[in-house]
């Protein structure tokens, strides 16, 4: 056997042997590296004579390249017994419980207006939405605020530059615009309600610029102030809790309803604690009233056939009456600390705000 043939034999076994991937990477290097053998063999090519150089080149790039395919084929059996070794030692429990996962909270204000959402979806309402850029036919004229009053002036409203169409657009400053564009699109009866945000400039302990309203609206042809009354009674007994929470109404004014009303709740102040109840207090939480006819016929519909009542809640008072939260500023700080404190756990189903919208 000539050296080639012998240098063949030798590295084969050994290729073939090799019991893993560094083991073969050593042996590579041994036969086919820079001072490896067969590149050895080459390097003395230069001093043989042309016929022999040229009988001992062939033979050497043919070892070359068997030898190679010898240590890819190796590495390759090398691979896939390391995996099957690895597939048969690692073993996966699916049953184990998933590991923690940190999930966000959901805000008291988003909380406190699905709560209401659900109060009033289980007695009929629809929940409907529309813009917070709104014209002044929306948040104003339609719903009878006569030229010049107050609501309307530059303190109360935050108008937008006058557009090129000529409108002055406004930050709506409650959420009836949407009762309008209910009644102007919709065919009686309507029962809806309308969370959303509101703006009004204003800063102080008890008023932010924005803050969250729910109107509700009912329309229909002999609908009537005990409506309106057995109504909001049921909200404040089920959103409080209290079965036979007592309420009062005092006359008020709304320039989009006639009469117009404040709801009042009984309460406690003792000892400067505020508690909800029938302990001969009161506490003021929503207005309310018949729509106006005039506000009616802005929207296409006949007083003589229809009537109806409408409220509006503050969302932000009624969470801190219902949670104990003090403070107004609170809510808009983004305070993750607060959130944390106050904020509520997350069902994994969307919210009801979300679920109702039509
Ligand atoms: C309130 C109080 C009383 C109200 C009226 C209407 C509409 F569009 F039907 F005329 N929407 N909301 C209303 C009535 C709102 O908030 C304190």
């Amino acid at each position: 056997m000539n050296e080639i043939d012998q240098l063949r034999t030798d590295v084969l076994v050994a290729v073939n042997t090799a019991t893993d991937v560094a083991a073969l990477e050593a042996t590579r290097v041994d036969v086919l590296g820079k001072k490896g053998r067969v590149t050895g063999l080459m390097k003395n090519l230069g001093g043989m004579d042309p016929e022999a150089r040229k009988i001992a080149g062939q033979a050497l790039n043919t070892l070359k390249t068997e030898i190679e395919a010898a240590i890819n084929v190796r590495r390759m059996s090398l691979d896939t017994a390391a995996l099957d070794a690895k597939l048969a030692n690692e073993k996966m429990d699916v049953t184990l419980p998933i590991r923690p996962e940190a999930k966000g909270s959901l805000h008291p204000i988003s909380q406190t207006m699905d709560e209401m959402a659900a109060i009033f979806g289980a007695m009929g309402f629809m929940v409907a939405e529309g813009p917070d850029v709104e014209d002044d036919f929306h948040n104003f004229t339609a719903l009878n605020f006569p030229p010049g009053h107050p609501a309307r002036e530059m303190h109360d409203t935050f108008f937008l530059p006058t557009a090129p169409d000529g409108n002055r657009y406004l930050l709506r400053t409650h959420t009836s615009p949407v009762q309008i564009r209910t009644m102007m699109s919709e065919k009686a009866p309507i029962r809806v309600i309308i969370p959303g945000r509101t703006y009004r400039c204003d800063y102080d302990i008890t008023h932010t610029p924005m803050f969250h309203q729910i109107e509700g609206l009912v329309i229909d042809t002999e609908t009537n102030m005990s409506h309106l009354k057995g109504c909001l009674q049921e909200f404040v007994r089920t959103f409080f809790g209290v079965d036979d929470l007592t309420i009062r109404f005092r006359p008020s004014y709304f320039p989009f309803t006639e009469p117009s009303a404040e709801m009042d709740i009984g309460c406690s102040r003792a000892g400067g604690e505020l508690k909800i109840g029938n302990f001969g207090d009161w506490l003021e939480i929503l207005g309310c009233g018949m729509v106006h006819p005039n506000v009616l016929r802005a929207c296409g519909l006949d007083p003589e056939i229809y009537q109806g009542f409408a409220f509006g809640i503050g969302v932000e008072r009624l969470a801190m009456l219902k949670y104990g939260i003090p403070d107004l500023r609170t809510f808009f700080e983004s305070d993750l600390r607060w959130l944390r404190h106050y904020g509520f756990a997350t069902l994994d189903v969307p919210s009801l705000t979300g679920g109702l919208n039509r």
